[in-house]
């Protein structure tokens, strides 16, 4: 287990016999929600603390340990047959050599929701059991990506880009050359201004702007430059729409995900129990690659109103929106829904897919309002 790159490997059996944690970081009930895999945790949209998210509450999704690698013996090779001088460089020359971007964006899995989406339907969806959590937005600095592929020389016919990790899966999953080469695509080396947390990709993890999660691999290793289309597992049979209405790209299972849709997330518990006095229902929008441009709500059967967005309105970060509402005692709805910059409003309903991805129609959010007495 212990290659060149690694050092404790803190899910071995301790000494005492008992089996220590997979993730690294605290994640106490108060901060974060378990969905019980050991390796997933969510934020809690009732807890969420200005627009961006705290690194000791960023919702955290692994498939396996995080590695404890050492940023002193650890290199980044780009390699491939879309580039015409192999290269590698040192955590040191990513400092050193290259200018230093900062973006804020929101990453979120594509499987958030997915429990909501199996109460829809009525039938329980494997993989993580997500409520509303998976989603996190963060101030992430490195370098681009387009600056380290290019002194490899990009030849001609090159397509596609894919990172590969040093995680135990060697988690990878392609892009196209394109979207690579975007300003906002990063190999993010520090987060919120603190050194990349070691469960959040340390010592470098990709950031793929409003694409789904698992584009942003974390613990980035290598970096393939390929002059034709890669199959790997992430494309073709995670992480793809499967069911009738995603006709399937052989040979994928269905269809890859790429943008995350627009949806909405309201900052209460689920249900929530309010007290019956004026206040302000807050909440956030993201919509991947498209900027959130209205927020609207409605109380249990009225007609819907306009939310208003509260600044910063970033692209491809999510923009937070608030109503004020004064209740009455007793069983109430809210129903939010987003709309983008490119005139998707969320859906009343959304097909089904086999794994329970990209949830993201209007949700009824029950409420209960306490009585006065
Ligand atoms: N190496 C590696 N990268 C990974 C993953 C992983 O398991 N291994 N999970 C992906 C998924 S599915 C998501 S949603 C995001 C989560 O990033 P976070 O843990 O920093 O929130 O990381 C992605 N990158
Ligand atoms: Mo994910």
């Amino acid at each position: 287990m212990s290659g060149p790159l690694r050092g404790s490997e803190p899910d071995h059996p301790s000494p005492d016999g008992v089996r220590e944690r997979k993730v690294v970081k605290p994640t106490p009930p108060e901060l974060m929600e378990d969905a019980g895999t050991g390796l997933d945790y969510g934020i809690r949209p009732d807890r969420a603390p200005g627009y961006i998210t705290p690194i000791d509450r960023f919702f955290l999704r692994s498939h396996a340990p995080t590695p404890h690698l050492d940023a002193a013996r650890w290199s980044l090779r780009i390699e491939g047959s879309g580039v015409r001088e192999p290269i590698t460089y040192t955590y040191a020359d990513l400092w050193d050599h290259f200018p230093l971007i900062s973006m804020v964006r929101t990453i979120e899995c594509a499987g958030n929701r997915r429990v909501l989406f199996g109460e829809e339907y009525e039938r329980k969806f494997e993989g993580t059991q997500w409520g509303r959590g998976a989603i996190s937005t963060a101030e992430w600095t490195g370098v681009r990506l387009r600056d380290l592929l290019e002194p490899a020389g990009i030849t001609p016919k090159a397509r596609e880009v894919m990172p590969e990790a040093l995680d135990e899966i060697q988690a990878r999953r392609p892009m196209p050359l394109a979207k690579a080469l975007a300003d906002d695509t990063l190999l993010a080396l520090a987060m919120n201004g603190e050194t990349l947390p070691l469960d959040h990709g340390y010592p470098a993890r990709v950031v793929v702007s409003g694409w789904l999660g698992a584009a942003s691999i974390k613990w980035v290793g290598r970096i393939e430059v390929s002059e034709h289309p890669l199959h790997v597992p992430w494309n073709t049979e995670d992480y793809v729409l499967i069911g009738p209405d995603y006709p399937p790209q052989a040979p994928s299972l269905g269809m890859p995900i790429t943008g995350i849709p627009v949806a909405s997330l309201v900052e209460l518990s689920w249900p929530a129990r309010l007290r019956p006095v004026p206040q302000v229902i807050r909440g956030r929008a993201f919509a991947g690659e498209n900027q959130v441009t209205a927020v609207e709500y409605r109380l249990d059967e009225g007609s819907w109103q306009e939310a208003s967005l509260a600044p910063p309105e970033i692209p491809g970060a999510w923009v937070r929106w608030q109503f004020s509402w004064d209740p009455q005692p007793g069983d109430h709805i809210i129903r939010v829904r987003a709309t983008d910059d490119q005139g998707h409003t969320q859906p009343d309903t959304v097909p089904w897919n086999e794994l329970g991805y990209c949830y993201h129609p209007v949700l009824s959010h029950p409420i209960r309002v306490e009585s006065t007495t």
